[in-house]
């Protein structure tokens, strides 16, 4: 199902009873009510949307969204992603959680899915520390910052996302910050029908333990690409964008591929009909099914 030909839905059909128990002021506030705003605007199904992180705060999300969700394993958001939009390549995959989860123990995750191209969104809330385990460093943790693991500074060099996306063949690499939302909804939609893997870090400030990268930060320091005549179908501009960090730090679209190449659900030759969860046969009789699924209780 093409979300461009449905019609729009209200955000609160996406919100379950459960609110979220992040910290007052946590920047993940912001990246999930966007996300509700957009994929309502997409007029997704409930039953057409699966989001599925790995673990953390931000990992948390699936669980405040009415839509199939999975909170898997800390760094194996896009592994289990990458299985449910597989199995049933009709439906909107979307794999989400932290920095850590993400660019640290799930980093070679990330570059097989951005050099597959599996067709997804992945939101990856940006802190620049681990924030459920109490303030570590991460792999986006700036140099010299002094946290719960690095006392007298961090003497690690920052790792670079957007280059690193670029790098990998990524064909949508985007960045937005949870401080300014209407912002960040046009990323969510732009990448949610983009047909192949989308990239957004999302700035989403841990106001509990990052005491250094706070929203006033950000504030101070990003610029929207938009507004700065950027060609994001220019590889290398983006990759020059990408490199920027310090005084300015762009947001917006850092690279958008003009001409996509086919994501590997759309070149798979078992994935041109339906997708293999619904209405297909397995071919097996009962006998057969009944020994397969003995073997694995
Ligand atoms: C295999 C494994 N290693 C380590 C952990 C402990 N752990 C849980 S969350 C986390 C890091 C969380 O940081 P991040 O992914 O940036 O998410 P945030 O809490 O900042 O949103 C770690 C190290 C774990 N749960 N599983
Ligand atoms: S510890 Fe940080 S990241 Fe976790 S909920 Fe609190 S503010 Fe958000
Ligand atoms: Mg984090």
């Amino acid at each position: 199902m093409s979300p461009a030909t449905l019609a729009p839905r209200e955000a609160k059909q996406y919100k379950p009873e459960i609110p979220p128990d992040w910290c007052p002021g946590c920047g993940d506030f912001g990246v999930l009510t966007v996300l509700q705003r957009a994929v309502a605007e997409l007029g997704i199904p409930n039953e057409e949307l699966m989001i599925v992180s790995g673990i953390g705060c931000s990992s948390n999300l699936p669980g405040f969204f009415k839509s199939y969700g999975m909170h898997s394993l800390h760094g194996r958001s896009l592994p289990v992603a990458t299985g449910a939009k597989m199995a049933n390549h009709e439906m909107t995959v979307i794999a989400c959680g932290g920095d850590g989860d993400g660019y640290g123990i799930g980093q070679g995750h990330f570059i097989h899915s951005m050099r597959r191209n599996v067709n997804m969104t992945y939101i990856v809330m940006d802190n620049e520390i681990y924030g459920l385990t109490t303030g570590q460093t991460s792999p986006t943790s700036e140099p010299g910052m002094k946290t719960k693991s690095t006392p007298f500074g961090n003497p690690e060099g920052q790792l670079n996302p957007m280059a690193l996306a670029l790098a990998a063949g990524c064909g949508f690499v985007a960045r937005g910050f949870s401080g300014d939302i209407n912002h960040l909804k046009s990323l969510y939609t732009q990448a949610i029908q983009y047909p192949g893997f989308a990239l957004i870090d999302v700035f989403s400030p841990c106001v509990t333990f990052n005491k250094q990268n706070t929203f006033g930060w950000f504030k101070e320091r990003v610029y929207k690409l938009e507004e700065a005549g950027h060609d994001a179908s220019d590889w290398n501009a983006g990759m020059s964008r990408a490199k920027e960090w310090g005084a300015k730090i762009p947001i917006g679209l850092i690279y958008k591929n003009p001409n996509p190449k086919p994501s590997i659900d759309a070149e798979d030759p078992a994935l041109q009909g339906k997708g293999l969860a619904k209405n297909q046969k397995l071919g097996l009789t009962n006998e057969q099914r009944k020994k397969l699924i003995e073997e694995y209780i």
